[in-house]
């Protein structure tokens, strides 16, 4: 599954946003509470295009893509978080910025700049990297005086250009690597290496202009890097949202001038900036959205759903969605010819509609 690290200075808002995208209390939470320890919540990836092929189907079941989000109690600043698993293994950071005035500003600065805490908490992930980097590049020396080391020189050259990168306050993440060197990286769990999406969280008077509010936030600095992206959100308000019904839900929103709940935006930019992408597949017994990497092949996709399907894979049934939503059946997508056989080396696209034939 995807999973999302929060993190960010305290009183920033974390773990009212982490309660709302999981609905913790109802049926999502496991693992607990305490010192560098982690409460796990998943939440569901909103997505217009499964319900309207639920509404077709009317299955029994609807399941959509889900994002795993992990929250740590007080700080969770890269000093208290670098030895947490949940953070290490996840596939992106959410830094939570504080950009709403109300209230106490608990931590040394006791004032407002979402600019500055975006700042601290990116030099704090860059130097924690560069620890990582530098003990390994030690190790590496002392591996080769042993002639131990398996394959040092190309490690030692890319964890070079990582120390040489984090030296001069860059984060990994910003490196163009090649894949060998992408996957070599991957096992160190690299923190400044993952994506990261500035949540900027609101004060009320601002979601009516929240891009104008993010801008004025100053982080247009950190937006021009590579895989980083910001979201506004006002916690305070999705927390009264939270306790609509549907109904009052959308005309609130609507009196707010704001399309959808800024949770949505916030998971939705979360899978975006991971380059996942979603295929369906569709029945009368279920509905479902399934997350890839973007680029997957067929097969992988098959696998997404259950091992045997990609071990006994022969072909893929692919529809668009909107064809199928426009002509309302698979059999009318068929006389049309839009219906289409792809083998194990057709690349899946978002909004594919799958149906998988596989020897068992
Ligand atoms: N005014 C305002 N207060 C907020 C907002 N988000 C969180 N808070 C308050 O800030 C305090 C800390 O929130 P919390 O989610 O526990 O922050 P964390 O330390 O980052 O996990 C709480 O008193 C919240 O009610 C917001 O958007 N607006
Ligand atoms: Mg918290």
């Amino acid at each position: 599954m995807l999973s999302a690290g929060l993190i960010g200075l305290p009183a920033t808002g974390k773990t009212t946003l982490f309660n709302l995208l999981t609905r913790a209390g109802e049926d999502s939470v496991s693992g607990r509470f305490g010192r560098n320890e982690a409460r796990i919540g998943t939440a569901e990836v909103p997505d217009e295009r499964l319900e309207r092929l639920s509404a077709l189907f009317e299955p029994r079941r609807q399941v959509a893509a889900t994002v795993a989000f992990a929250d740590l109690a007080g700080a969770a600043t890269p000093r208290n978080l670098v030895d947490v698993g949940a953070y290490r293994e996840a596939h992106a950071l959410l830094h939570v910025v504080r950009a709403f005035r109300a209230g106490d500003v608990p931590h040394a600065a006791g004032s407002v700049d979402a600019a500055r805490d975006a700042q601290a908490v990116e030099e704090e992930l860059i130097l924690a990297d560069l620890e990582v980097t530098e003990r390994r590049i030690e190790r590496i020396k002392r591996d080769r005086k042993k002639g131990a080391a398996a394959n040092p020189d190309r490690e030692a050259r890319v964890l070079g250009r990582c120390r040489e990168a984090l030296e001069s306050g860059a984060p990994i993440r910003s490196l163009e690597l090649d894949r060998d060197d992408a996957r070599l990286l991957r096992g160190f769990q690299f923190l400044s290496a993952k994506p990261l999406l500035l949540v900027v969280n609101l004060d009320e008077d601002d979601v009516g202009d929240a891009d104008g509010a993010v801008e004025r936030a100053g982080l247009a600095g950190m937006l021009s890097q590579a895989r980083v992206r910001a979201v506004p959100v006002c916690a305070k308000i999705e927390l009264e949202i939270a306790q609509l019904d549907a109904e009052d839900a959308r005309l609130f929103l609507a009196d707010l001038g704001l399309p959808q709940p800024g949770l949505h935006r916030i998971v939705r930019a979360a899978y975006e900036l991971l380059g996942y992408i979603s295929f369906f597949t569709v029945g009368k017994d279920e509905c479902r959205a399934w997350s890839v990497a973007n680029g997957s092949l067929a097969p992988e996709a098959a696998g997404a759903v259950h091992t045997d399907m990609q071990r006994g894979f022969i072909r893929a049934e692919v529809v668009g969605h909107a064809d199928l939503l426009r002509r309302g059946s698979l059999g009318a997508c068929r006389n049309h010819g839009e219906v289409r056989l792809e083998g194990k080396d057709y690349v899946v696209r978002d909004g594919d509609v799958i149906n998988f034939r596989f020897a068992t």
